[in-house]
């Protein structure tokens, strides 16, 4: 369509994208490789063009957190979460993304005894970079797993408020990942207080397989102020009305839902609903290396399937950059 290359022209943010999940096939075997990690013996793991093929056929979210979690296993060195976050900044520097949000799982690898301080090390040398060679500009969101013990999630916490992470510029929010189905956001209500006061941005995966209430509960119980996905409050009136009232950033990943057998297909994504109720929402990758889709092909993607209007494309990235997590400076260089 025309606007074809205006959404390929338009600057860009991404606020909803798990750097895990930017893992792709090839280096997830590069990796293994070096690190001496053995990956599981199934045919699906004999190589690159096996492996997608599998990721082609996700049934449900928990069957794509069980490859996630294998192909996780590969980062071992600060230097592996570098390699992974410079080259995911470099793709999306190609891509005219200007900022990026991105989400990381402390708990998938110090799960597996990788520590946290590794982690952050490797994370922090790629943002670096990225400012200085890409003139990006990336804040972190750590995200607590739901599926653990409460006990793993609280020393995740302590150990990020000891470093003075939240307050120092390194972790810009907070956020809930995993599972969503036996794990309500009440659950964290108390680790989320517990992070409140510093200031820090909150928010929560809700709403992609359970319904409405997930996102009332995450609102009221978390006092986040974004909701990432929130893809069923499309099913209920009076929520999107709060949500367009509130101005909270729905931060969608439509062709992640399809990707992960949440959504038959791409037509099914409420998009239409959410504009016309004026909820504000941006449209993000998610976990494109799994998904098979990075943020250009997933805004060519809506546009194929929707044919939205310039205004339509101006709200929604807009609304991204508005309900971004950044400082007022570069909010107006974005706009
Ligand atoms: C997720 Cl734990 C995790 N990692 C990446 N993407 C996710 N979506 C939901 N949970
Ligand atoms: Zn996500």
């Amino acid at each position: 369509s025309s606007l074809h290359d205006f959404l390929v022209a338009v600057p860009k943010v991404e606020n909803h994208l798990h750097v895990e999940g930017t893992l792709e096939p090839a280096m997830l075997f590069a990796f293994a490789a070096r690190n001496h990690v053995e990956l599981p013996k199934e045919p699906e793991w004999a190589n690159v063009e096996s492996l997608k093929a599998r990721y082609s056929k996700f049934t449900c979210l928990d069957d794509f957190l069980r490859y996630i979690y294998l192909g996780a296993s590969v980062l071992v060195k600060a230097a592996d979460f570098e390699e992974l976050a410079w080259a995911y900044f470099v793709k999306a520097a190609s891509m005219r993304v200007r900022h990026v949000e991105v989400s990381f799982d402390p708990q998938m690898h110090t799960v597996r005894g990788v520590s946290y301080d590794v982690i952050v090390e490797g994370l922090m040398a790629a943002k670096r970079r990225a400012v200085k060679q890409l003139g990006m500009t990336i804040e972190y969101i750590a995200c607590i797993h739901r599926h653990l013990p409460l006990a793993d999630s609280t020393a995740l916490v302590d150990v990020i408020l000891e470093r003075r992470h939240l307050t120092d510029g390194t972790i810009c929010g907070v956020g809930l990942v995993s599972s969503e189905k036996p794990f309500p956001p009440v659950m964290f209500a108390d680790l989320f207080k517990r992070v409140a006061p510093t200031g820090t941005k909150l928010t929560a995966h809700v709403g992609e397989e359970v319904g409405p209430e997930a996102v009332r509960e995450a609102l009221q119980c978390l006092n986040v102020s974004r909701v990432d996905h929130g893809l069923t409050a499309a099913q209920d009136p009076k929520l999107l009305e709060e949500l367009a009232r509130s101005r909270t950033l729905l931060t969608l990943c439509p062709w992640s839902n399809v990707a992960l057998g949440i959504l038959p297909e791409l037509s099914q994504s409420p998009v239409r609903r959410f504009l016309d109720a004026g909820v504000r929402f941006s449209i993000n990758s998610d976990d494109p290396a799994y998904d098979g889709a990075y943020l250009q092909d997933v805004y060519c993607r809506v546009q194929d399937t929707f044919n939205l209007t310039l205004e339509e494309w101006d709200w929604i990235v807009r609304g991204g950059i508005e309900g971004s997590w950044v400082g007022e400076e570069r909010m107006k260089e974005l706009l």
